[in-house]
C-alpha cells in the first residue's frame, strides 16, 4: 500500500503545470517600454477612478486603418497557454454601425487579426465580445464631450515559440475619425503563460539521477519490509 501510495504521489508531482508566469506587464504610469508605433502616455481623467492609476497610452491616430501601437516581446524559451489581458477605454465618440462608421477596435498578434470589435457610444448598451468585461458605459470620463467607455480585453493567444512577436493594436473603419473625436486608450496591460525552461536553466541530469536512485533504494526498502 505505502509503494502504491509513494507512486500516486509521483504521479500527481509529475502532472502539475507550471504556474503561469508574467512575461510582460505596464500599468504605463511611467513609461512605454517595449512600445513602438503611435501612441503616447496621457493623463486618465475620469479613467482613473477605474483602475487606470495616473496614465494610460493613448492613441489617436488617423487612417484605416490608423496607425498601430506594437508591444514587441522577445521570449527566451516558447511560452504555451498565452494570455493577454489590459484595461481599454474607448473614448469619445465611436459612432458603431450609425452615421460615421463603423469604428473597430483591433489587435493583430504576429500578423494574424484575433480581435476585431466595432464600439458604439450611443446604442444604449455596452459592446458584446467574449473577450468583454465592460467597466463602464454610458458615463463621461473626460477628454471631450461624449460619453466614453471602459472595458477588460481578455485574449488567449495559444502557444508562442521562442524568439520574436508583436502584438498590434489598432482602430480601422471608413469613417475613423481619430483626434479628439474618436480615440482609444490601454493600460494595466499583461502577458503570462507558461515558459519553457531556457536551456541553461535546466537542471543537470546528476540531480536527477540521484533522486531517482533514491525513491527505487525507498521503493526497495518498503518492499523488503513487506516481505
Ligand atoms: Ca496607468
Ligand atoms: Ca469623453
Ligand atoms: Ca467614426
Amino acid at each position: 500500500m505505502k509503494f502504491k501510495a509513494i507512486l500516486a504521489i509521483l504521479a500527481v508531482a509529475a502532472s502539475i503545470p507550471a504556474s503561469a508566469d508574467v512575461l510582460y506587464s505596464n500599468n504605463f504610469e511611467t513609461n512605454t517600454n517595449g512600445f513602438t508605433g503611435a501612441g503616447f502616455l496621457t493623463g486618465t481623467q475620469g479613467y482613473g477612478a477605474l483602475g487606470f492609476g495616473q496614465q494610460m497610452l493613448r492613441n489617436n491616430a488617423p487612417g484605416n486603418p490608423a496607425a498601430a501601437s506594437v508591444l514587441n516581446l522577445n521570449f527566451g524559451g516558447a511560452v504555451s497557454d498565452a494570455n493577454l489581458s489590459f484595461s481599454f477605454g474607448a473614448l469619445d465618440s465611436w459612432d458603431g454601425n450609425n452615421c460615421c462608421g463603423p469604428d473597430y477596435f483591433n489587435i493583430r498578434v504576429d500578423g494574424n487579426l484575433l480581435f476585431t470589435q466595432n464600439f458604439n457610444i450611443s446604442n444604449g448598451s455596452p459592446a458584446v465580445n467574449a473577450h468583454l468585461t465592460t467597466l463602464s458605459y454610458g458615463n463621461q470620463l473626460g477628454f471631450s464631450g461624449w460619453a466614453d467607455q471602459a472595458y477588460t480585453i481578455s485574449l488567449n493567444l495559444g502557444n508562442l515559440a521562442a524568439g520574436d512577436h508583436t502584438i498590434e493594436f489598432f482602430a480601422s473603419g471608413n469613417l475613423w475619425q481619430a483626434g479628439e473625436d474618436e480615440s482609444w486608450a490601454i493600460d494595466n496591460i499583461s502577458l503570462a503563460g507558461e515558459q519553457a525552461v531556457p536551456p541553461a536553466d535546466v537542471p543537470e541530469p546528476m540531480s536527477g539521477a540521484l533522486l531517482l536512485g533514491g525513491l527505487g533504494v525507498m521503493a526497495l526498502a518498503l518492499r523488503r519490509r513487506r516481505a
